[in-house]
C-alpha cells in the first residue's frame, strides 16, 4: 500500500495490481562507458552514454528487477600524461581532479549510477592483472617483436595519442596514433601520414620492441555466428553494420600491451616498463566496479558476470563500438564470462551547427549546464530534467543529431511547460476549484465515450512505452508519455469542466460529469508520473508531494490503474513543474558559447604540442631516500673509444674517487668538463660499458633546445657533501 506522506491523516489507497512480466532475466547488470578523466565531459557524452543507461535502469529498478549499474572513470592511457603535460602537472594530479569533478557532474544531473569507481583503484589493477594473466597462461596471447615509433627525445615509445599526423582517410591534420579526431576511423601508429611526436614534437625514429597481442583472427568464426546471425535483428543496426566491416574487413590480432610509464603494470616477469594497453584493461573496470559493489553492499559479484541468467548491456558512444563488440565481447569469451546482450551505441551529438570540439571550445559541458541552470536557482531540479528531456528528445540513436539552444527553449517551452505541465497544472487548478482541493468521487453511471478513450489510451501508452524501452529506443518512449499528456488536455478540453460548471444552478446533475473529468484527469495525473519517472525522476517526485503520495506509488506496476488516487482525499495545491525559458537565456548561451570559440582559435598555441616533458608517476618521500646525491670535482676525462657519446670520466668525491662513465660526449669535450663541479647519485649500481665499470652516474639538465648543462651550483664544496 502506498503510505500517504507523514502530515496526512490515514486514508484509504486502492492497490493497483501489479502485471508480473513474464520470461525476464534473473538480474541486469548496466554500464555506461568510463568516461577518460582527463577533462570535463559535455552534454554529447551525456546523451550518448548516460541518460540513456539511466532511464532504462529507472525502468528496470521500478518494476522491481535486479539491477546494477556500473560506472567510474578510465584514468590510464596516454590521453592522461597528455593532459598532464597540458596542465603542467602530474598525471595523478589529473585524475584525481577529474574523477572527483564527473562525479559530481554525473549525480547533479541525476544519473544514478549503484557505483561510480576508478580504474586506478588497487581493486582494479589487481582485477585486469588477473584477467591478462588468466588468458596469458592459457595461451591465449601472441607475443610480438615490432618496430615502432619511439620519440628519442623524451625516450618514449609512441602510442596511441603520444603520435600524431594527418589522416590517410580524411586528410585532417588532427588524428592521433589511435584514432582521427576528425572521422573517427581507429588508426594505428604506422598508418599516420607525417607522424610526430606529440610529446616533442619531433619526428620520430623507429626502433624494436616486443607486445603482447590478442589474435582476433582466431574468434572470427565466434564473433560472425554471435553478432552477426544470432544479434543482427534486436541489436541497432548501425552496430551490427560497424562490426560487419570490422569482421569483413579481416581481423588484426590487438596489441594489449604498451611502453608506458603510466598504466597497469604487465604482471610477467621481463615485461618492465610494460603497461596494459588502455583499452585492455578499461572495460575489465566494468568487473572491477561491481566487485566494489558487491563489496560495499554485502552482496556476490560472481552472478553478475559469470551466470548466463545476466543481461549485461553496455550504453555507449560509436566510437567505442568495436571495443564493446568485438574485443572485449573476445577477452570476456575467453576469459570464461558471459557475453552482453545488448550494446546500444549512439552515433554523435552536435552543437549549434558544428561537431563538439574540446580544443575549439565549440562545447557544452556538463558544468557549465549545471552552473548556469541547476545552481543558479531555487528548484534547479526542474532545469536538470528539462536537459534531460531536450536530449533524450534529440537523442542520437540511429544518425547523428544536433543540440541548439533554440531547439531546447522549444523543447521546454513548447511541449514540458505547453503540454504536459499545463496538463497537470490545470487539473490541480480545477480540482481546487470545482471539487473543494478532494479526489472527487467517480460516477459510473455517466461514464461516456471519451472516458473509455482516455482509460484506454492510458494502458496503450504504457503498453507502447515498454515495447520502446525494452528495446532501448528513448526517443519514441519519450515522445509517447508526451502524447498521452497531449491527450489529457485534449480530453480536457472536450469536457469543459468549466463551462459545466457555469450552469450548475440551472443543472445539478452536471455535478457529475465535472467529478468525472477531474477524477480521470487526476488518475491519468498519478500515471503520468509513473510513466515520466524514468526519464524525468525530480519531475515524478514533486508530482507525488502534490498527490501527497510516497514514492512507492511509482512502482511500474502501478501505471494503468485509474484507482491510484482515492475518492475523497485531499491534495495539494499544484506547483509549477517547469518555468519557461526565456530569449535572454538563450542569447546568452549562444553569446558565451561563440566568445568562448573565439578566444580558443585565438589562442593558436593551445593545441600545438607542450615543448615540457611529461611528468613521471609519483613517487614518494622514501623512494628519494633511497637515492644517495654527493658532490664531486671532475679529476680527469676522456672519450671511450668506439663510443661517440660517452666520456669516461675521473671523479672525486672526498671520501674516494670513481670511474663514470656519462653520456656527455656530443655535448662537451673532455677539456671543458675537468674541474667542474658535479653531483653524482653514488649509490647506483655498478655497470659495465664498453668493458670499463661505471661507478655511479652524473646528474645533468636538459634545456628545452635539448642542450645539455651540469646540473651544479657554483659554491658546492670538492666533494662528498650529502646533496638532499
Ligand atoms: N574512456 C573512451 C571514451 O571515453 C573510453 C571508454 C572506456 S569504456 C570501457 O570515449
Ligand atoms: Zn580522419
Amino acid at each position: 500500500m502506498f503510505k500517504i506522506d507523514q502530515s496526512l491523516s490515514p486514508h484509504l489507497i486502492i492497490f493497483a495490481t501489479t502485471i508480473h512480466l513474464i520470461m525476464q532475466p534473473k538480474r541486469y547488470l548496466v554500464t555506461s562507458a568510463l568516461p577518460y578523466a582527463n577533462g570535463l565531459k559535455h552534454v554529447g557524452h551525456l546523451a550518448g552514454a548516460y541518460i540513456p543507461a539511466d532511464i532504462y535502469v529507472r525502468y528496470l529498478r521500478s518494476q522491481k528487477r535486479d539491477v546494477v549499474f556500473v560506472c567510474g572513470s578510465d584514468e590510464h592511457g596516454t590521453a592522461i600524461p597528455i593532459q598532464a603535460m597540458k596542465e603542467h602537472t602530474t598525471a595523478q594530479a589529473i585524475i584525481d581532479k577529474y574523477h572527483q569533478a564527473m562525479k559530481e557532474d554525473f549525480a547533479d544531473l541525476n544519473i544514478s549510477f549503484d557505483i561510480y569507481h576508478r580504474t586506478s583503484d588497487p581493486l582494479h589493477h589487481e582485477t585486469a592483472q588477473e584477467f591478462f594473466k588468466y588468458l596469458h597462461d592459457r595461451n591465449e596471447l601472441e607475443t610480438k617483436e615490432t618496430e615502432q615509433y619511439y620519440d628519442e627525445a623524451s625516450n618514449t615509445f609512441l602510442a596511441d595519442r603520444f603520435i600524431k599526423g594527418t589522416c590517410p582517410n580524411c586528410k585532417s591534420d588532427r588524428a592521433f596514433g589511435d584514432q582521427c579526431e576528425t572521422c573517427g576511423t581507429a588508426l594505428s601508429p604506422d598508418e599516420l601520414i607525417n607522424p610526430i611526436s606529440t610529446i616533442s614534437g619531433n619526428t620520430p625514429i623507429k626502433k624494436k620492441t616486443t607486445h603482447w597481442y590478442l589474435p582476433l583472427a582466431k574468434h572470427e568464426q565466434f564473433l560472425k555466428d554471435w553478432i552477426l546471425d544470432q544479434h543482427k535483428d534486436d541489436w541497432r543496426s548501425s552496430v551490427v553494420g560497424q562490426c560487419k566491416s570490422w569482421i569483413d574487413g579481416g581481423l588484426q590480432s590487438r596489441a594489449v600491451t604498451r611502453d608506458l610509464d603510466w598504466g597497469i603494470k604487465v604482471p610477467l616477469e621481463n615485461a618492465e616498463g610494460k603497461v596494459l594497453y588502455v583499452w585492455f584493461d578499461a572495460p575489465i573496470g566494468y568487473i572491477s566496479a561491481t566487485k566494489q559493489w558487491a563489496i560495499d553492499h554485502q552482496k556476490d559479484w560472481r552472478p553478475y558476470w559469470y551466470d548466463n541468467d545476466t543481461q549485461l548491456v553496455h550504453f555507449i558512444g560509436k566510437d567505442n563500438i568495436v571495443f564493446h563488440c568485438i574485443i572485449f565481447p573476445v577477452m570476456l569469451k575467453l576469459h570464461g564470462n558471459i557475453l552482453p546482450t545488448n550494446v546500444p551505441a549512439n552515433e554523435f551529438l552536435n552543437l549549434e551547427g558544428d561537431k563538439m570540439s574540446t580544443s575549439r571550445n565549440w562545447k557544452l559541458e556538463m558544468r557549465d549546464f549545471n552552473q548556469d541552470f541547476v545552481k543558479k536557482e531555487n528548484g534547479g531540479d526542474q532545469c536538470v530534467d528539462m536537459l534531460r528531456f531536450y536530449l533524450t528528445q534529440i537523442a542520437p540513436e540511429s544518425k547523428d543529431s544536433e543540440f541548439t539552444w533554440k531547439g531546447f527553449q522549444d523543447a521546454v517551452n513548447n511541449e514540458l511547460v505547453a503540454i504536459f505541465g499545463n496538463f497537470v497544472n490545470r487539473t490541480f487548478v480545477l480540482m481546487h476549484k470545482l471539487c473543494g482541493g478532494k479526489v472527487p468521487a467517480y460516477h459510473a453511471e455517466n461514464e461516456d465515450k471519451l472516458d473509455l478513450q482516455l482509460k484506454e489510451d492510458i494502458l496503450s501508452a504504457k503498453e507502447k512505452i515498454e515495447t520502446a524501452l525494452e528495446k532501448y529506443k528513448f526517443r519514441e518512449a519519450l515522445f509517447e508519455v508526451i502524447d498521452l499528456a497531449r491527450k489529457g488536455n485534449k480530453y480536457m478540453q472536450e469536457k469543459e469542466p468549466w463551462i459545466k460548471a457555469k450552469s450548475l444552478a440551472e443543472h445539478p446533475s452536471n455535478q457529475h460529469l465535472i467529478d468525472n473529468c477531474l477524477y480521470n484527469c487526476l488518475q491519468l495525473t498519478a500515471n503520468l508520473s509513473i510513466l515520466i519517472n524514468p526519464f524525468l525522476p525530480s519531475t515524478s517526485i514533486k508530482m507525488c508531494k502534490m498527490m501527497k503520495v510516497v514514492e512507492q506509488m511509482l512502482d511500474w506496476s502501478n501505471a494503468g490503474s485509474m484507482k491510484l488516487l482515492s475518492i475523497g482525499y485531499t491534495l495539494r495545491e499544484p506547483q509549477l513543474l517547469f518555468r519557461k525559458i526565456e530569449d535572454e537565456e538563450i542569447d546568452f548561451q549562444i553569446n558565451k558559447l561563440k566568445s568562448a570559440a573565439m578566444q580558443a582559435s585565438e589562442n593558436i598555441n593551445r593545441d600545438s604540442p607542450s615543448p615540457y616533458l611529461p611528468l613521471k608517476p609519483e613517487i614518494t618521500i622514501d623512494d628519494f631516500g633511497k637515492i644517495d646525491l654527493r658532490t664531486g670535482v671532475i679529476l680527469s676525462a676522456q672519450k671511450v673509444p668506439k663510443a661517440d657519446k660517452l666520456l669516461q670520466l675521473e671523479i672525486d668525491l672526498g671520501f674516494e674517487k670513481r670511474t663514470i662513465l656519462s653520456g656527455i660526449a656530443m655535448h662537451f669535450t673532455p677539456e671543458e668538463v675537468i674541474g667542474k663541479k658535479v653531483i653524482v647519485v653514488a649509490n647506483l649500481a655498478p655497470r659495465k660499458m664498453r668493458g670499463i665499470d661505471s661507478n655511479g652516474m652524473i646528474l645533468m639538465a636538459e634545456d628545452l633546445n635539448g642542450k645539455l648543462h651540469f646540473a651544479s651550483a657554483g659554491d658546492l664544496a670538492d666533494g662528498g657533501w650529502k646533496v638532499s
